[in-house]
Protein backbone atom coordinates (compact mmCIF):
# COMPACT_ATOMS: atom_id res chain seq x y z
CA UNK A 1 0.00 0.00 0.00
CA UNK A 2 1.72 3.51 -1.31
CA UNK A 3 1.13 5.36 2.17
CA UNK A 4 3.30 2.86 3.93
CA UNK A 5 5.90 4.77 1.73
CA UNK A 6 4.58 8.52 2.70
CA UNK A 7 7.61 10.56 4.80
CA UNK A 8 5.62 13.44 4.71
CA UNK A 9 2.30 14.73 5.31
CA UNK A 10 0.11 17.63 5.32
CA UNK A 11 -3.26 17.51 7.26
CA UNK A 12 -5.79 20.46 5.88
CA UNK A 13 -8.64 20.99 8.25
CA UNK A 14 -11.87 21.72 6.22
CA UNK A 15 -12.97 24.28 8.70
CA UNK A 16 -10.18 26.37 8.10
CA UNK A 17 -9.89 28.77 5.35
CA UNK A 18 -7.36 28.49 3.15
CA UNK A 19 -6.56 30.15 -0.65
CA UNK A 20 -6.34 28.78 -3.47
CA UNK A 21 -3.15 30.18 -3.75
CA UNK A 22 -1.72 28.93 -1.00
CA UNK A 23 -3.64 25.41 -1.89
CA UNK A 24 -1.63 25.19 -4.81
CA UNK A 25 1.48 25.37 -3.07
CA UNK A 26 0.74 22.95 -0.53
CA UNK A 27 -0.26 20.28 -3.36
CA UNK A 28 2.33 21.25 -5.27
CA UNK A 29 4.79 20.96 -2.52
CA UNK A 30 5.91 17.68 -3.17
CA UNK A 31 4.77 16.17 0.14
CA UNK A 32 3.73 12.54 0.07
CA UNK A 33 0.07 13.08 0.59
CA UNK A 34 -2.67 15.45 2.12
CA UNK A 35 -4.91 14.15 5.17
CA UNK A 36 -7.58 15.58 4.93
CA UNK A 37 -9.06 15.84 8.61
CA UNK A 38 -9.85 17.88 11.44
CA UNK A 39 -11.93 17.82 15.51
CA UNK A 40 -13.81 21.11 14.90
CA UNK A 41 -16.98 21.74 12.91
CA UNK A 42 -16.07 19.32 9.91
CA UNK A 43 -18.97 19.25 7.72
CA UNK A 44 -20.02 17.05 4.38
CA UNK A 45 -19.89 20.23 2.68
CA UNK A 46 -16.64 21.52 3.58
CA UNK A 47 -14.98 18.14 3.44
CA UNK A 48 -16.44 17.45 -0.20
CA UNK A 49 -15.28 21.15 -1.11
CA UNK A 50 -11.55 20.87 -0.18
CA UNK A 51 -11.70 17.12 -2.12
CA UNK A 52 -12.68 18.96 -4.98
CA UNK A 53 -10.03 21.51 -4.88
CA UNK A 54 -7.88 19.20 -3.76
CA UNK A 55 -8.57 16.93 -6.66
CA UNK A 56 -7.19 19.66 -9.16
CA UNK A 57 -3.58 18.18 -8.57
CA UNK A 58 -1.91 14.84 -8.91
CA UNK A 59 -1.17 14.65 -4.39
CA UNK A 60 -2.49 11.93 -2.65
CA UNK A 61 -5.24 12.16 -0.79
CA UNK A 62 -7.27 10.88 2.19
CA UNK A 63 -9.72 11.65 3.96
CA UNK A 64 -9.43 10.85 8.46
CA UNK A 65 -12.60 10.90 9.16
CA UNK A 66 -13.85 12.34 12.40
CA UNK A 67 -17.74 11.96 12.38
CA UNK A 68 -19.48 9.55 9.85
CA UNK A 69 -21.88 11.87 8.36
CA UNK A 70 -18.97 13.75 6.80
CA UNK A 71 -17.68 10.75 4.67
CA UNK A 72 -17.64 11.03 0.95
CA UNK A 73 -16.82 8.88 -2.36
CA UNK A 74 -13.36 10.22 -4.19
CA UNK A 75 -10.81 10.13 -1.59
CA UNK A 76 -7.94 8.09 -2.35
CA UNK A 77 -7.85 6.31 1.20
CA UNK A 78 -10.11 6.57 4.33
CA UNK A 79 -7.90 6.74 7.80
CA UNK A 80 -10.05 5.37 10.64
CA UNK A 81 -8.75 6.65 14.47
CA UNK A 82 -8.53 4.40 17.21
CA UNK A 83 -7.53 6.44 19.65
CA UNK A 84 -6.22 3.82 21.92
CA UNK A 85 -5.46 5.63 25.40
CA UNK A 86 -8.99 7.13 25.23
CA UNK A 87 -11.23 6.35 28.30
CA UNK A 88 -14.08 5.72 26.30
CA UNK A 89 -14.85 3.00 24.09
CA UNK A 90 -16.70 5.32 21.79
CA UNK A 91 -12.97 6.26 20.63
CA UNK A 92 -11.63 2.67 20.84
CA UNK A 93 -14.73 1.15 18.91
CA UNK A 94 -17.77 2.33 18.94
CA UNK A 95 -17.95 4.29 16.46
CA UNK A 96 -16.47 2.26 14.29
CA UNK A 97 -18.93 -0.36 14.98
CA UNK A 98 -21.63 1.61 14.14
CA UNK A 99 -20.14 2.71 11.04
CA UNK A 100 -19.39 -0.62 9.79
CA UNK A 101 -23.01 -1.89 11.15
CA UNK A 102 -24.31 0.77 8.56
CA UNK A 103 -22.01 -0.21 5.60
CA UNK A 104 -20.21 -3.04 6.37
CA UNK A 105 -21.99 -4.65 2.95
CA UNK A 106 -20.74 -2.08 0.90
CA UNK A 107 -16.68 -0.72 2.47
CA UNK A 108 -14.59 -1.77 0.07
CA UNK A 109 -11.92 -2.95 2.77
CA UNK A 110 -8.28 -2.39 1.03
CA UNK A 111 -9.70 1.68 1.17
CA UNK A 112 -9.60 1.75 4.78
CA UNK A 113 -6.86 2.62 6.47
CA UNK A 114 -7.02 1.74 10.70
CA UNK A 115 -4.81 4.02 12.97
CA UNK A 116 -3.94 3.36 16.31
CA UNK A 117 -3.74 6.92 17.84
CA UNK A 118 -2.32 7.64 21.35
CA UNK A 119 -2.66 11.30 21.91
CA UNK A 120 -0.18 12.81 24.42
CA UNK A 121 -0.87 16.77 24.62
CA UNK A 122 -3.31 17.08 27.16
CA UNK A 123 -4.36 20.55 25.77
CA UNK A 124 -5.25 19.19 22.63
CA UNK A 125 -8.94 19.96 21.29
CA UNK A 126 -8.75 16.08 20.34
CA UNK A 127 -8.01 14.69 23.49
CA UNK A 128 -10.07 16.13 25.39
CA UNK A 129 -13.07 15.34 23.21
CA UNK A 130 -12.00 12.09 23.85
CA UNK A 131 -11.10 11.95 27.21
CA UNK A 132 -7.35 10.70 26.58
CA UNK A 133 -5.15 9.27 29.01
CA UNK A 134 -2.68 11.53 28.27
CA UNK A 135 -0.51 11.17 31.15
CA UNK A 136 1.71 8.65 29.79
CA UNK A 137 5.09 6.97 30.73
CA UNK A 138 7.76 5.67 27.95
CA UNK A 139 6.85 2.46 29.30
CA UNK A 140 2.88 2.74 29.09
CA UNK A 141 3.42 4.49 25.11
CA UNK A 142 6.07 1.45 24.34
CA UNK A 143 2.87 -0.87 25.65
CA UNK A 144 0.12 1.38 23.60
CA UNK A 145 2.60 0.94 20.31
CA UNK A 146 2.41 -2.63 20.96
CA UNK A 147 -1.01 -2.82 21.52
CA UNK A 148 -1.26 -1.14 18.08
CA UNK A 149 0.99 -3.75 16.56
CA UNK A 150 0.19 -7.17 17.81
CA UNK A 151 -3.09 -7.13 19.54
CA UNK A 152 -5.47 -5.20 16.73
CA UNK A 153 -2.48 -5.67 13.52
CA UNK A 154 -2.64 -2.10 12.90
CA UNK A 155 -0.73 -0.53 10.14
CA UNK A 156 0.14 2.66 11.51
CA UNK A 157 0.62 4.09 15.35
CA UNK A 158 0.08 7.88 15.87
CA UNK A 159 1.64 9.97 18.18
CA UNK A 160 -0.32 12.63 17.95
CA UNK A 161 0.92 15.94 19.86
CA UNK A 162 -1.26 18.24 17.68
CA UNK A 163 -0.49 21.93 18.40
CA UNK A 164 2.49 21.00 20.60
CA UNK A 165 5.99 19.98 19.43
CA UNK A 166 6.62 16.64 21.26
CA UNK A 167 9.18 14.50 23.40
CA UNK A 168 11.61 12.99 21.00
CA UNK A 169 12.07 10.55 23.62
CA UNK A 170 8.51 9.35 23.60
CA UNK A 171 8.89 8.46 19.25
CA UNK A 172 11.85 6.59 20.09
CA UNK A 173 10.38 4.80 22.31
CA UNK A 174 7.88 4.18 20.00
CA UNK A 175 9.66 3.31 16.94
CA UNK A 176 12.11 1.13 18.64
CA UNK A 177 9.56 -1.54 19.58
CA UNK A 178 7.64 -1.17 16.15
CA UNK A 179 8.42 -3.47 13.24
CA UNK A 180 5.74 -3.80 11.10
CA UNK A 181 3.48 -1.10 12.06
CA UNK A 182 4.40 2.21 10.36
CA UNK A 183 4.86 4.95 13.26
CA UNK A 184 2.85 8.92 12.32
CA UNK A 185 4.21 11.65 14.42
CA UNK A 186 1.75 14.52 14.20
CA UNK A 187 1.97 18.33 16.47
CA UNK A 188 3.84 21.41 16.75
CA UNK A 189 6.50 21.09 13.68
CA UNK A 190 6.84 24.62 12.99
CA UNK A 191 10.04 24.47 10.93
CA UNK A 192 12.39 22.59 8.71
CA UNK A 193 14.83 21.58 11.69
CA UNK A 194 12.11 20.21 14.01
CA UNK A 195 10.47 17.99 10.74
CA UNK A 196 14.32 16.79 10.48
CA UNK A 197 14.31 15.74 14.38
CA UNK A 198 11.51 14.06 14.19
CA UNK A 199 11.57 12.12 10.61
CA UNK A 200 14.81 10.62 12.42
CA UNK A 201 12.61 8.99 14.06
CA UNK A 202 9.10 8.29 12.96
CA UNK A 203 8.27 6.84 9.56
CA UNK A 204 5.95 9.45 8.14
CA UNK A 205 5.53 13.32 10.17
CA UNK A 206 2.62 15.07 9.83
CA UNK A 207 2.38 18.79 9.44
CA UNK A 208 -0.83 20.33 10.09
CA UNK A 209 -1.16 23.86 11.63
CA UNK A 210 1.60 25.82 10.81
CA UNK A 211 0.16 25.83 7.50
CA UNK A 212 -2.39 28.19 8.68
CA UNK A 213 0.19 30.05 10.39
CA UNK A 214 3.64 30.27 8.47
CA UNK A 215 3.08 28.71 4.94
CA UNK A 216 6.32 29.48 3.59
CA UNK A 217 7.91 27.85 6.72
CA UNK A 218 5.28 24.83 6.88
CA UNK A 219 6.04 24.12 3.62
CA UNK A 220 9.72 24.16 3.68
CA UNK A 221 9.48 21.03 5.95
CA UNK A 222 8.80 18.48 3.13
CA UNK A 223 12.62 19.56 1.63
CA UNK A 224 13.55 19.20 4.91
CA UNK A 225 12.11 15.26 5.25
CA UNK A 226 12.78 14.18 2.10
CA UNK A 227 16.50 15.33 2.26
CA UNK A 228 16.84 12.84 4.95
CA UNK A 229 15.58 10.00 2.68
CA UNK A 230 18.30 10.38 -0.20
C1 LIG B 1 -2.73 17.11 13.92
O1 LIG B 1 -0.86 15.63 14.06
C2 LIG B 1 -1.42 16.67 13.33
O2 LIG B 1 -3.63 16.04 13.93
C3 LIG B 1 -0.45 17.78 13.11
O3 LIG B 1 -0.28 18.58 14.27
O4 LIG B 1 -1.42 20.68 13.62
O5 LIG B 1 0.26 20.66 15.48
O6 LIG B 1 0.98 20.36 13.10
P1 LIG B 1 -0.12 20.15 14.11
Amino acid sequence: MEYLQWRHVFKLDPAKVMSDEALKRVCESGTDAILVGGTDGVTLDLVVDLLIRVRQYTVPVALEISTIESVTPGFDFYFIPSVLNSTKTTFVKDLQVEAIKEFGDFMDWTELVPEGYCILNPDCKAAQVTEAHTELSVDDVIAHARLAEHFFNMPIFYLEYSGMYGDPTMVRAAKKVLTKTRLFYGGGITSAQQAAEMAKIADTIVVGNHLYDNLTEALETVKAVHDLSL
